[in-house]
């Protein structure tokens, strides 16, 4: 492998570097609200919001937690961040109050950025109060003004100087991640990773400059970030952003709509948009794609062959964690090497160990174990989960797998008890926590069971009070799950049981309801 810069101007990387390649005119955001932003649209931007933070007074080198769907004013609160030396924390408005107070606290934000629905906005200013605050709605407005005055002056807002040059080792970005107990984990990241990732799962995405890349997963999760940041913008293509409900008929709508050539998404998604494919009416306008790219949660070999069938395109089925950034173990898009996850990308080993931190030989199931240029710092805080994920000189992703003598990777399972829907990792304990506050109700539990996509979804099982109306109950468990579980960490199906199943020694037999087929 080359050898790593030792600083990165991520700005310039992203941005900057394609003005200075007379590429200033290609777009490369589309967003709903706000339409079409050129390169040089967005370094104004950048340049904006890092006038603002210059103006309130943030101090450079302190972290700023970003709390918004995804927008060009949230990438250009991102990249506006980097400029002024500040280390972003992205995060969705969909966290409840309590993860996002404690997310606040957690990585010590000098600055919170907010941009919600209104009643939303409404509810985070208010629990955020005493904080330093942007609006997203302010910047909006600012950049709509500066876009007059642009005009006629060719300004491009207050412009603060020079970019922030990045040491390649030093925290420049913070993503944060499910964590089995229920609090979320701050993932420190280095400006070395970021640059490492392009170079690495970069090369073998291969993005190209007239790419429009659709991607329906988030810049708050890991995978999206990549998709609607990292690599389109590396490679001077244009990404389309999605907002609100991102959904088969939203997704179908921006099919047709921007003609994407690379679609971005988790296996969920795709399984619904083949389904779609396969009917007469309102199939998916999918011939624009040339190259499909899924990861977040595991891809069956049947679905894997669907996805290739349906768009015609090639398919790029990965394996990552929030811990070493983004994808790390692949297919490439013209080899499919369906029932693996492929080999490990350009600059990274991945190897399966022992419960002592040995690699065991090829074709034994063990834990994924990664490293390489990609691997996080750490966590934020947290001693103890850090020392058991951050080890043997790489990371755990948490994934149990085999390798195979040509290196290719079987993922086989999760070696914790986190959910994964869609993407999403969910404790199932938060939704039991809700679930059992519901009057009537004596025991529950949560267990991941496949789909007929061979996808995990979310079941519940119930145990009513004796002599209770289970209608009734019912009715209230949907009504608690809907006004305190974001809509990703809804369960499929919610049933009842006289009781819950136990093994000899008396604890629940949660692998017996895994395997339940519903009545
Ligand atoms: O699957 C994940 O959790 C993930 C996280 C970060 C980047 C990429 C992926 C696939």
């Amino acid at each position: 492998p080359e050898a790593a810069p030792e600083v990165v101007d991520l700005v310039d990387r992203l941005v900057g570097s394609h003005l200075a390649q007379g590429r200033g005119e290609r777009i490369a955001y589309t967003d709903p609200d706000c339409g079409d932003l050129s390169y040089r649209g967005l370094h104004d931007a950048v340049l904006r919001y890092a006038g603002t933070l210059a103006a309130k007074g943030t101090p450079p080198g302190t972290r700023g937690l970003i709390v918004a769907d995804d927008s060009v004013t949230t990438v250009a609160a991102v990249l506006g961040m980097w400029w002024h030396g500040c280390v972003p924390a992205v995060v969705s408005p969909l966290l409840n109050d309590e993860e996002i107070a404690y997310i606040a606290d957690d990585c010590a934000a000098s600055v919170i950025h907010l941009d919600a629905a209104p009643k939303r906005q409404r509810a985070l200013e208010t629990l955020l109060s005493d904080r330093s605050r942007i609006a997203g709605r302010d910047i909006r407005a600012e950049s709509a003004d500066s876009a007059d005055g642009a005009e006629s002056t060719g300004s491009t807002g207050s412009v603060p100087g020079a970019a922030v040059p990045w040491p390649s080792d030093r925290e420049a970005l913070i993503q944060y991640t499910s964590g089995s107990t229920g609090l979320p984990k701050g993932v420190r990241h280095s400006a070395g990773a970021i640059e490492a990732a392009l170079t690495g799962f970069g090369s073998l995405l291969a993005l190209r400059e007239d790419d429009t890349v659709l991607s329906t997963a988030r810049m708050s999760f890991g995978y999206g970030f990549g998709g609607t940041v990292l690599f389109p913008l590396a490679a001077g293509a244009r990404a389309v952003l999605m907002r609100g409900s991102v959904d088969l008929h939203t997704v179908t709508a921006a099919l047709d709509q921007y003609r994407p050539t690379v679609m971005w998404s988790v296996p969920r998604l795709y399984a619904a948009l083949a389904d779609a494919a396969a009917t007469s009416d309102g199939a998916p306008r999918t011939e624009s794609v040339r190259l499909c790219v899924a990861a977040g949660e595991h891809l069956p070999a049947a679905l894997s062959e669907r996805i290739q069938e349906t768009f015609s395109a090639g398919l790029i089925n990965g394996l990552g964690a929030t811990e070493v950034l983004h994808i790390v173990v692949a297919t490439p898009a013209d080899r499919p090497m369906p029932g693996t996850i492929g080999l490990a990308v350009p600059d990274v080993r991945a190897t399966v160990r022992d419960a002592e931190g040995l690699p065991v030989a090829d074709g034994v199931e063990g834990r994924l174990h990664i490293s390489g240029p990609t691997v996080a710092l750490g966590y934020l805080g947290r001693p103890d989960a850090a020392a058991a994920t951050f080890a043997d000189g790489g990371v755990y992703t948490g994934d149990i797998a085999i390798r195979n003598a040509d290196g290719t990777v079987v993922h086989l399972c999760r070696a914790d008890d986190l959910l994964n829907l869609g993407g999403y990792k969910v404790p199932p304990a938060e939704i039991e926590a809700v679930v059992r506050t519901v009057e009537g109700v004596r025991e529950c539990v949560v267990v991941g069971q496949a789909d007929a996509n061979g996808l995990e979804q979310a079941v519940l099982y119930a145990v009513a009070e004796p002599d209770s109306d289970t209608d009734r109950i019912r009715r209230s468990i949907t009504a608690a799950i809907r006004s305190r579980l974001a809509p990703f960490k809804r369960p499929a199906r919610v049933e009842f049981l006289d009781k819950l199943p136990v093994t000899s020694t008396g604890k629940l037999a949660s692998f017996q309801l895994r395997k339940r087929v519903s009545q």
